[in-house]
């Protein structure tokens, strides 16, 4: 974290106000921990007045018990629409991708918004409540009556005091292999979603995949927004998607404002494709958003043994300086059953499937769920604990991040727009009657 005391910006804007006299701000996270020293938060108007040792009164404040305060978690990439749905009308048995696109098809006859909006609202709240304060979410466009886009633009605006939802358009069944898919696109886009989607791995030719990145970029530049691609979401070594991606970054100077999603063939190139790949892929300078709990499952079903872990080469993209983050994907849908929507999960995950173990390793996962997430979605401005940004923070029951993706910790405060917003108690487990921490 670059935030910190030692920070110029993080200086005490006043000295009034000592302990024990009058209240000058609105809100004071007391005693928490950051960059391993014990410090102050203080919130005003919103806003972080001031972090630092000290600091005066709150007219409300919070005791963070020495526990580690952090930006807040984001998801870069969930799947609202389809969330909350295992199982309805089958579970999807084979654990494919091509299953659970099949299933969907089926569960998408019978959506309605009011069923859209009350499963995304509900798995929105368990982020919430579990610090996640940032999402993005995908949105299926493949459907004539785009359903699922009125409802999720609803929840969007319902959802404000709670989350900053950002939405893409995700053309599901193909840009140009779905009946009017552009159209449908373009139309999400009028409507006012966020940002264009795409899927060529799932057009019906390498052609038509190429073509339909091009589309997205099109539309991108047309309505001024960023582009999110679904992209070489399969084991083929031949999906070769990424490198359109990456021209038409280069071609339009998006740069940040473009991401690869999944991108799991790229753990199937060989590396003589992949090492010019990476040479492109760092002039383009696009973000990138791996999904470990899902691709680990959802990849190598094709394969006997060895079997491919099928993710995306996140610690190569990582060390090349490039921007990773990291999505859950899917919360109880038909690509997959489990989840709860804690963002230390996946981080925890892509430690294991990306071999990030070193000590420095473990604590760029939980950069990817958190800073190099605010990159993704484009809010790095407002994101942070800086004085001068939104009082968006929470406090988690561990000493430092590492520690937090080792036990996967409990979020135990919950602070958005200087508002607590949420509060947990970790468990309390004892062993014959004495306490057991987990800590040494
Ligand atoms: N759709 C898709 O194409 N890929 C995924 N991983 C999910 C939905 C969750
Ligand atoms: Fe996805």
């Amino acid at each position: 974290m670059q935030a910190g005391p030692q920070n110029p910006k993080h200086r005490i804007l006043s000295n009034l106000g000592q302990k024990g006299k009058w209240p000058i701000y609105d809100l004071v996270l007391r005693d928490a921990r950051l960059e391993g020293q014990a410090v102050d938060l203080a919130v005003e108007g919103g806003r972080i007045a001031a972090i630092g040792q000290g600091l005066g009164q709150g007219r409300e404040e919070i005791d963070a018990e020495g526990r580690m305060v952090s930006p807040p978690l984001i998801e870069s990439h969930v799947h609202l629409d389809t969330t909350l749905t295992a199982g309805e009308p089958k579970w999807n048995e084979s654990g494919t991708l091509f299953e659970g696109i099949a299933t969907w098809a089926l569960r998408k006859e019978s959506l309605t918004e009011a069923d859209v909006v009350v499963r995304a609202t509900e798995l929105l709240r368990w982020q919430a409540a579990q610090g996640v304060l940032f999402v993005r979410s995908h949105v299926d466009t493949t459907d004539p009556d785009l359903t699922a886009v009125k409802a999720l633009l609803r929840v969007r605006e319902q959802v404000r005091d709670l989350v900053d939802l950002q939405l893409v358009a995700f053309p599901q069944e193909g840009i140009l292999s779905y009946p009017k898919g552009e159209e449908l696109l373009e139309e999400a886009l009028r409507m006012g979603v966020d940002v264009v989607g795409g899927i060529p791995h799932y057009e019906l030719t390498r052609d038509m995949g190429a073509e339909s990145v091009k589309i997205a970029f099109r539309l991108a530049e047309k309505y001024d927004r960023q582009v999110d691609i679904h992209c070489d979401e399969t084991d083929d070594p031949q999906s070769r998607f990424l490198e359109v991606v990456a021209a038409e970054t280069i071609r339009s100077g998006m740069g940040d404002r473009v991401t690869a999603s999944h991108t799991t063939a790229f753990g199937s190139y060989d590396d003589a494709y992949a090492f010019k790949l990476m040479g492109f892929l760092r002039r383009a300078g696009l973000n990138f958003v791996a999904n470990p709990l899902v691709n680990i499952t959802l990849q190598g079903r094709m394969d006997t043994y060895p079997k491919r872990r099928g993710m995306t080469r996140v610690k190569e993209l990582w060390q090349e300086g490039l921007n990773v983050s990291l999505g859950y994907d899917d919360v109880m849908d038909p690509w997959y059953s489990l989840g709860t929507g804690n963002m230390l999960q996946p981080a925890h995950m892509a430690v294991h499937v990306a071999q990030m173990t070193g000590r420095q390793q473990v604590v760029a996962c939980y950069d990817m769920v958190t800073r190099n997430a605010a990159r993704t979605l484009g809010v790095a401005d407002r994101y942070g604990l800086e004085v001068g940004k939104p009082a968006d923070f929470i406090v988690l029951d561990a000493p430092d991040a590492w520690d937090a993706l080792r036990r996967l910790a409990t979020v135990t405060k919950v602070v958005k727009g200087g508002r607590l917003i949420a509060a947990a108690t970790p468990p309390e487990v004892r062993l014959k009657g004495e306490r057991i921490t987990f800590q040494r």
